[in-house]
């Protein structure tokens, strides 16, 4: 089912969230939902603290034209980043409507439990790359707002109070 994304700020946002001891069927359901919630944003990513779990899941599906390529990454952890670094105009659907260009290690090699229980491992680079690393900042309770200046952050976290005080008011 498509489930609420929360907006910043919200504190459930900024909580270091807790691994996953094992993959339960509510693990594997709350996974279908996120990757369903995900293309109806549309997105192309996806941070189980977004929905208000704080637990370490994120879903990704970078695959613009093509095959649809859905994730689920239980407990992910880069192990390598690469030395070059990428610029990409990010977003992020807990802030609406807000772009801005991050700078990110341009590959990642990541090792997460998938939904069988298996430990993956895979390079990421491209837009994975950004993702998996905007995904990951998630779970540690960062947004790609707080990379930002102090003067810029406060602007946006005004703009999406008022925001919320609208969508309260409707
Ligand atoms: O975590 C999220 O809020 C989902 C983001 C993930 C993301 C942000 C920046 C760069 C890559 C992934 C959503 O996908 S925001 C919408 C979007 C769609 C396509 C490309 C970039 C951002
Ligand atoms: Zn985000």
């Amino acid at each position: 089912m498509i489930r609420t994304i929360l907006i910043h700020p919200d504190p459930r946002l900024k909580k270091l969230c807790e691994p996953v001891a094992e993959i339960t069927p509510e693990l594997r359901q709350l996974a279908a939902d996120m990757l369903e919630t995900m293309y109806d944003a549309p997105g192309v990513g996806l941070a189980a603290p977004q929905v208000g779990v704080t637990k370490r899941l994120i879903v990704m599906d970078c695959i613009k034209d093509g095959t649809p390529e859905p994730m689920a990454l239980f407990n992910p952890q880069i192990l390598w980043s690469s030395e070059d670094q990428s610029v990409y105009e990010e977003g992020c659907l807990s802030i609406p409507d807000i772009y801005n260009d991050i700078t990110r290690p341009t590959a990642v090699q990541v090792r997460w439990m998938d939904v069988d229980g298996k430990v993956q491992e895979r390079q990421f680079a491209g837009l994975w790359a950004t993702c998996v690393q905007h995904e990951i900042d998630h779970l540690n309770g960062k947004l790609f707002i707080d990379y930002l200046g102090p003067l810029k952050r406060q602007m946006i976290t005004r703009k999406m109070e008022k925001l919320k005080r609208e969508m309260a008011r409707e």
